[in-house]
């Protein structure tokens, strides 16, 4: 296993040498973040990050992520130079030393949540979905109002892309997926690098837009449409745990056995029986999910791949990013540092 920080660029409030005294910390999860879906990423810019931290002796070895243009998503005419893009940029930060890419394949819009820091019993903030305040919402007609949005998008462009979804379908979306992969995975092979998908968050469809990475039945379609390592899986244990139906470590148990997880987002949640669910601390105890069986998992299965706490709550007076400070992620690696050497020790006995 691999540790690993997500880390903004010099946006992010938190300074590489501060993740880099998180014990046991090695790589940095980053990304171009100047640069739009579809075009290629300069590699004096991914040369300028890797240095950056490298030189907080720390390892940069993720990208999280390279987003896939709409126009492949949707199968549009132009889809196909917006993949010659895609392979360049999978071969230039190969270059740098990358060996994991994390992106998705959500339409439109990636995580959805209903409130960005909604306050604790306890007087930390995490981000929340509750399904009352999501139903009543319209992103076609209200503007969009969901925290976490792009909301670059204008409400015409929006239409569209809603039209061109509704047209396509389930099955059509799957069709472009299938096109994507054939296309990238044979570069990621050459290249020696994970391509490695975010299951939809939460995994369920929104509003009325199609959703295909939210199951192991979708996990299990997905890794046949090309039977290689370098097509692999981001298993985020928040997005696939916050749906009661998603048995978490049973999949993990399972697609690590098929070495066909190259990235874990670990992370908990509380979940409701109406779908509704609030992140929480890493801790079992906090949430829905046993944290310790998913390490297990891992660890019974021989898991060499990256690990990263995923979404922190915000604590001790701590203000940024939602989802991303450094307090409540730290204190997430601590925890599952703490179950892997756990796991490992009982393991070798
Ligand atoms: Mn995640």
């Amino acid at each position: 296993m691999k540790m690993s920080f997500r880390w903004y660029g010099d946006a992010d409030p938190i300074p590489l040498e501060y993740i880099r005294q998180i014990p046991g910390m090695r790589s940095i999860v980053a990304a171009v973040y100047d640069v739009k879906p579809g075009e290629v990423w300069p590699q004096e810019s991914i040369d300028a990050l890797k240095k950056k931290v490298e030189d907080a002796g720390l390892v940069f070895d993720v990208v999280e992520s390279i987003p896939v243009h709409e126009d492949i998503k949707l199968g549009r005419p132009t889809r196909d130079e917006y993949i010659e893009v895609y392979k360049e940029n999978i071969r230039r930060v190969a270059r740098a030393g990358v060996k994991c890419i994390c992106y998705n394949f959500m339409p439109v819009f990636d995580w959805t949540r209903t409130q960005l820091d909604k306050t604790a019993d306890d007087g930390s903030t995490s981000l929340v979905m509750y399904m009352d305040q999501l139903q009543s919402l319209d992103p076609l007609n209200d503007g969009l109002s969901l925290p976490g949005w792009d909301s670059s998008y204008q409400k015409a462009e929006l239409k569209r892309l809603f039209e061109g979804y509704a047209e396509i379908g389930t099955e059509g979306l799957w069709d472009s997926l299938t096109y994507f992969l054939k296309a990238i995975i044979p570069v990621a092979e050459q290249e020696d690098v994970r391509m490695a998908i975010h299951p939809d968050d939460p995994p369920m469809p929104i509003f009325g837009l199609p959703r295909i990475i939210s199951n192991a039945t979708d996990l299990d379609r997905f890794l046949a449409i090309v039977d290689s390592p370098a097509n692999s899986l981001t298993l985020c244990t928040g997005s696939l745990g916050s749906s009661l139906g998603n048995d978490v470590p049973t999949m993990v148990r399972k697609y690590s056995g098929m070495n066909r997880i190259g990235f874990m987002h670990m992370r908990n949640v509380k979940d409701y029986e109406d779908g509704s669910f609030e992140e929480v601390a890493h801790l079992s105890s906090a949430g829905s999910l046993d944290m310790y069986e998913i390490t297990k998992a891992l660890v019974e299965t021989g898991f060499d791949g990256y690990v990263r706490p995923d979404h922190g709550r915000m604590i001790w007076g701590e203000t940024g990013k939602p989802g991303y400070g450094l307090y409540d992620r730290a204190l997430g690696a601590a925890y599952l540092n703490g179950l892997f050497e756990a796991c490992e020790k009982e393991m070798k006995k």
